[in-house]
């Protein structure tokens, strides 16, 4: 038997089909050639080219594990190898695809009408419209439920008013997301940007997620058409369970970026050299290389299994959290273990790892903090939900 290849150490990729390869491959060739090259400028700028909607379209990634209107209907766990190879270039381009695919798009075909799946999901599947999805509040962050953000009933119209903060593609978007609280429950609208009464404004100043945009959105007395609303989401399970979605990408996701500062790490210490010998040959190098080798080998075992259960129609949201809380926090022991094996050139831009480093601080916090993950996590193995002060016991 061959030694064991140092960049996919348990041969995970001999588990995958031929169509999974092809994607992942396809993929993976696409952030090397057309996106890997301009990312540490966009970070040092502060920006995303509204182009790359259009690249990651023209390659099908947009919305790809849905059916119909466009998209290609592919696997969950295909989906999940895009989400890694777009991560491992950074966590921006992935934010982009979930949001994009997982959010809006996932929102609108599993909650809207007809008409509404016509006149959105083909044209952004194709990355020509983009959307976002407005559901944190400045007051409401990890408990979206007491989000104040209002839509009233005015004869056949909907007036919203309220503010969304910290929203991914807001300023780009074509259309917004956007859920608010109604006399009926939590529901969800549809906002076409330029909606008389709606505005966007950019969130500066990031030091993580530099190449994404991330914005506020303003409703003040925003009206819109009876047929904005979709009509199939009733309470706060909907939203919930597009971020079902977008956590599951986000499990194969960090490993992308996990395992592309293993890769830089591994790199740099067969070639420096200190003390008269790569850095590399020294113990406590090796011990870092090995630990970083078994969260990126371990972290991507868990997202194969957790795409394989989905695929199945057998993955439950709780799953879903065990998988973000391991693997986010596996990468950012990955992405701190890399950094040092780079010493000083660890904290330029020459080199991805403190790029996905501060992303991943992003990722930690963002679809449900580590502490939420932990609290689902936790709840459903005792019976017990503890989110609130007084802890219950369900069941
Ligand atoms: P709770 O009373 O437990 O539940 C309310 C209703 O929702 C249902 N539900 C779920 N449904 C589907 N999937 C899930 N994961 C669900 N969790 C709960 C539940 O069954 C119930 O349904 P019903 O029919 O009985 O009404 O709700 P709660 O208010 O106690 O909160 C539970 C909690 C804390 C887990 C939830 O609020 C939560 O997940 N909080 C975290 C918020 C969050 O993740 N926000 C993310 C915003 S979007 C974002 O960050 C995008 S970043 C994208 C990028 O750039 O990549
Ligand atoms: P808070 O909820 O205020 O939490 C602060 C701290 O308290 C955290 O450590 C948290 O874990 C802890 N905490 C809260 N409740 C409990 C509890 N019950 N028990 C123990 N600890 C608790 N949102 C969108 O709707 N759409 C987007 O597109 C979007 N994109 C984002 C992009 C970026 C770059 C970022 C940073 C955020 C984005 N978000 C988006 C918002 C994100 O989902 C929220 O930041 C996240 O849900 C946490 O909310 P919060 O920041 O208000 O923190």
């Amino acid at each position: 038997m061959p030694a064991p290849d140092p960049l996919d150490f348990i041969d995970i990729s001999s588990r995958l089909s031929d169509e999974e390869r092809l994607i992942q491959d396809t993929v993976s060739s696409f952030v090397a050639n057309e996106l890997l090259p301009d990312v540490p400028e966009w970070f040092e700028e502060a920006r995303l080219p509204r182009e790359v909607a259009n690249g990651l379209g023209g390659i099908g990634v947009l919305g790809m594990h849905l059916e119909g209107y466009g998209c290609a209907g592919s696997s969950a766990t295909s989906y999940g190898l895009a989400c890694l190879e777009l991560e491992a270039g950074d966590s921006g381009l992935r934010s982009f695809m979930s949001v994009q695919g997982s959010l809006a798009m996932f929102a609108i075909w599993r909650y809207g009408s007809e008409a509404q799946k016509e006149q959105w999901l083909p044209r952004m599947a194709r990355g020509e419209a983009v959307g976002c999805f407005g559901l944190t509040e400045p007051d409401a962050g990890s408990d979206p439920g007491s989000m104040r953000t209002r839509a009233r009933r005015d004869g056949d119209d909907w007036v919203l008013n309220g503010q969304k903060m910290w929203i991914t593609n807001g300023s780009m978007a074509d259309v917004a997301v956007v859920w608010a609280k109604t006399d009926e429950g939590v529901r969800g609208f549809l906002v076409p940007r330029g909606t008389q009464g709606f505005s966007t404004q950019d969130i500066h100043n990031k030091l993580s997620l530099r190449a994404s945009v991330t914005s506020e959105l303003l409703l003040d007395d925003c009206r819109l058409p009876g047929d904005a609303l979709l009509s199939d989401a009733g309470g706060l399970g909907a939203p919930l369970s597009c971020l079902d979605e977008a956590r599951y990408g986000i499990v194969w996701g960090a490993i992308g970026a996990a395992r592309s500062c293993y890769e830089a790490a591994r790199e740099y210490a067969m070639t420096r050299e200190q003390f008269g010998q790569p850095i590399g040959g020294f113990q406590l190098t090796q011990a870092k290389l090995a630990d970083m080798a078994v969260e990126v080998n371990r972290g991507l075992l868990l997202a194969l299994h957790l795409g394989r259960l989905k695929d199945e129609n057998r993955l439950r949201p709780e799953q879903v959290s065990l998988g973000k809380l391991a693997n986010v926090n596996a990468a950012l022991n990955v992405a701190r273990q890399a950094r040092t094996v780079l010493g000083a050139n660890g904290i330029t831009l020459e080199y991805p790892v403190i790029r996905h480093m501060n992303n991943l601080e992003s990722v930690l916090t963002y679809e449900g903090t580590a502490d939420i993950h932990a609290l689902v996590v936790g709840g459903s193995v005792t019976g017990m939900q503890a989110f609130r002060a007084t802890a219950k016991r369900s069941g």
